[in-house]
């Protein structure tokens, strides 16, 4: 099995006694968890490194609870740098102080010191995740969050044998955090990862990795639920198995209408729910084995991209043992470029919309926003020589905005109206228009400007949010990904988006209800939600470089009027900035 659970019987008795019953709740306390961020040496591709661990394991812990359970994380800071810890598709009502992500809703966890989180589950049920939200920590520092249906209610599907996380993310040879560094000084280009790695390992066609290939056994007839999960930096991935079909049931913590498919597109920060039926075990041309396998879809072909293919192995324990020995078959993956397939995939995701599992899709948008999605450049300082094209260094916007992280968090500064951290006017749409995807856009354009603008919403406003990718600097995929809620992805297309015309073909009767959506290349994503949801929620682009490029906003939403409206008051103990 993946990521051990963390004992937490164990916890029972010490932290109901340590924190007390009263602050902490006797129906929470089985779920608390202990997580040290400490240094592990971690040998891969015929090199030690040194990486960022939790409890030293690498993909992190796997968190399970269900659905409406208060989960207790308590993060002690034994590493040599800053880290917070993000709970990646909870919602948190009301709580967005125990939301993570650096400098929007908590100053960062330093060395030598701790922080308790407090992770409140509402409607989520499925897979979900957490990860650092600080510099490139996630790279590492991640693992499942597993929500299982309450107590009495069922999947509405039938019963998987086993349940497995199917973690897919990169390797660098170097530091991650030189690598940021780096990339902070000169200015350009982040370098590639020199792997992908499914649960933690590239696989076979790696150098020095065949031992320690991911092995998942299986028995025939039996059926495993995957629970799939994009934690890499950079890559949007294909993943299939070999002979075998994936049914998909769910995405971001939520049910889907079942649909069959050959291999997925997962982007940074989703997850997908899959059922594998063991039906193959002696149907396979070398029998019994097959190879699972993950390599990036390459949305700019001109971008270079990590071009090798992870792999696991699914093993049919109950193959006879001579059939279980030669070389796996191998499964059709689509190519680097396939944007037929990618798209094909993504359209097909729906809500499940059963009497169980409901929909609730605003028809009336209270505020509606168009916003751009554009990689830039910014001037070098003129003490300094910078790495992109004409002495530039590489920035990232939303509308234009190049958001910048104020030094003490927002949260902070709006809940006790101190000025000067961040201004409330982030555009509603872009500066101006043009052909937003045509290839040849005017230099001038891709300069941007640097601010830490947010957006206001009341209390149960509806947002609908129209990202519009752009060709500055080459267009491309990018996995949106907001805070505080899930949304209905109610509209794509290619090209610009038309106000007048592309609303009459939204889907307003099952639409996905994710957290990260893939804004296609060159095209458009229309995503709506209902703001009730009070606090400070940062919206961003899940590739890390474009994240700390500037391709990110806030949202702060007011309180409502009823007391249970209104954000959680400050906890003691935060960190300080
Ligand atoms: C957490 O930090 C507090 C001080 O803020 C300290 O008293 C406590 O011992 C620390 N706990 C752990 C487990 O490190
Ligand atoms: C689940 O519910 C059943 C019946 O109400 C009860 O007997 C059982 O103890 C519950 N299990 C848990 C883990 O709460
Ligand atoms: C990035 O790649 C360049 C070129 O291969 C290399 O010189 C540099 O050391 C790399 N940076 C890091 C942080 O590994
Ligand atoms: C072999 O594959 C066929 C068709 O895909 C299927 O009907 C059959 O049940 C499989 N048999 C075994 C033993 O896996
Ligand atoms: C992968 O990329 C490397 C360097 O960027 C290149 O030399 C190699 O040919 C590429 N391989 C494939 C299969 O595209
Ligand atoms: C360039 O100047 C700025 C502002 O004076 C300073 O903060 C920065 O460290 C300097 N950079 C280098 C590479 O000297
Ligand atoms: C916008 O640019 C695209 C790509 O170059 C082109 O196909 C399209 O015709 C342009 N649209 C308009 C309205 O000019
Ligand atoms: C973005 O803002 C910069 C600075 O004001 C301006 O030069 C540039 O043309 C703008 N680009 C777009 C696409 O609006
Ligand atoms: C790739 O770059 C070339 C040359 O700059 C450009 O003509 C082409 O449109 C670009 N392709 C994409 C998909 O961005
Ligand atoms: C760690 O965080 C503290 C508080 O925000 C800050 O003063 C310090 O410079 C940070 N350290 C690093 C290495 O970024
Ligand atoms: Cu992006």
């Amino acid at each position: 099995m993946v990521g051990a659970k963390i004992p937490t019987m164990l916890w029972v008795l010490g932290v109901v006694f340590t924190f007390g019953a009263a602050a902490v709740g006797l129906a929470e306390a089985n779920n608390v968890h202990d997580f040290i961020i400490k240094e592990a040496n971690y040998p891969r591709l015929c090199q030690n490194k040194k990486i960022l661990t939790v409890n030293g394991q690498f993909p992190g812990p796997t968190i399970t609870a269900r659905r409406g359970d208060v989960v207790i994380v308590n993060v002690i800071n034994q590493g040599n740098k800053n880290i917070t810890i993000h709970w990646h598709g909870v919602d948190q009502p009301r709580n967005p102080w125990y939301d993570g992500p650096e400098f929007i809703t908590q100053c960062p966890i330093q060395p030598g010191t701790n922080f308790t989180y407090r992770i409140l589950l509402s409607e989520e049920e499925g897979t979900i995740w957490w990860h650092a939200h600080s510099d490139f920590d996630r790279a590492s520092v991640h693992g499942a969050f597993v929500i299982h249906p309450k107590n009495g209610t069922y999947y509405p599907f039938k019963m998987p044998h086993e349940e497995i996380p199917i973690i897919l993310g990169e390797w660098w040879k170097t530091d991650v955090t030189h690598l940021l560094e780096e990339s902070k000084r000169t200015g350009g280009e982040v370098n590639l990862s020199d792997a992908n790695i499914i649960n933690g390992q590239p696989g076979d066609f790696y150098p020095c990795s065949q031992s320690n290939i991911f092995k998942l056994p299986v028995q025939t007839g039996k059926t495993y639920l995957l629970r799939i999960i994009n934690a890499g930096l950079t890559n949007d991935l294909f993943y299939g198995i070999a002979g075998h079909l994936l049914t998909i049931v769910g995405t971001d913590g939520r049910y889907t209408k079942p649909f069959t498919v050959k291999h997925i597109m997962i982007s940074p920060g989703q997850t997908m729910d899959a059922l594998l039926e063991a039906d193959r075990a002696i149907n396979g041309s070398s029998n019994g084995r097959y190879y699972m396998a993950a390599h990036t879809f390459a949305s700019n072909p001109n971008l270079t991209f990590t071009n090798s293919t992870a792999t696991a192995i699914l093993d049919y324990v109950d193959a006879p043992p001579a059939k279980r020995a030669g070389p796996p078959d191998f499964p059709n993956l689509p190519n680097f470029f396939d944007m037929k397939a990618a798209t094909e995939y993504t359209a097909q995701l729906r809500s499940l919309a059963s009497k169980d599992h409901p929909v609730d899709v605003p028809m009336k948008v209270d505020v509606p926003m168009l916003i751009t999605i554009a990689v830039n450049v910014l001037p070098c300082a003129s003490n300094e020589t910078c790495e992109a094209p004409d002495n530039t260094r590489l920035a990232a916007s939303l509308n234009n905005v190049s958001f910048q992280n104020p030094s003490i968090d927002i949260l902070d500064a709006y809940a006790q109206s101190q000025n000067g951290v961040y201004e409330v006017n982030f555009p509603d749409k872009p500066p101006f228009f043009f052909n937003f995807t045509d290839t040849n856009v005017p230099k001038e354009l891709e300069v941007t400007k640097v601010g830490t603008k947010v957006k206001m919403l009341n209390y149960g406003e509806v947002v609908e949010v129209v990202f519009q990718d752009t060709a500055i600097n080459g267009a491309e995929t990018h996995p949106m990904h907001l805070h505080g809620f899930a949304f209905y992805v109610v509209g794509r297309g290619f090209g610009n988006y038309d106000a007048k015309k592309d609303p009459a073909t939204y889907n307003l009767i099952d639409p996905p209800y994710q957290n990260t959506v893939t804004v296609p290349k060159a095209g458009w994503t229309a995503i709506r939600w209902r703001a009730s949801n009070p606090g400070v929620w940062f919206m961003h682009c899940h590739f890390d470089r474009h994240t700390v490029w500037g391709m990110n906003t806030v949202f702060i939403v007011r309180d409502g009027k009823k007391d249970d409206e209104k954000m959680f008051s400050r906890p003691a103990n935060m960190p300080r900035c």
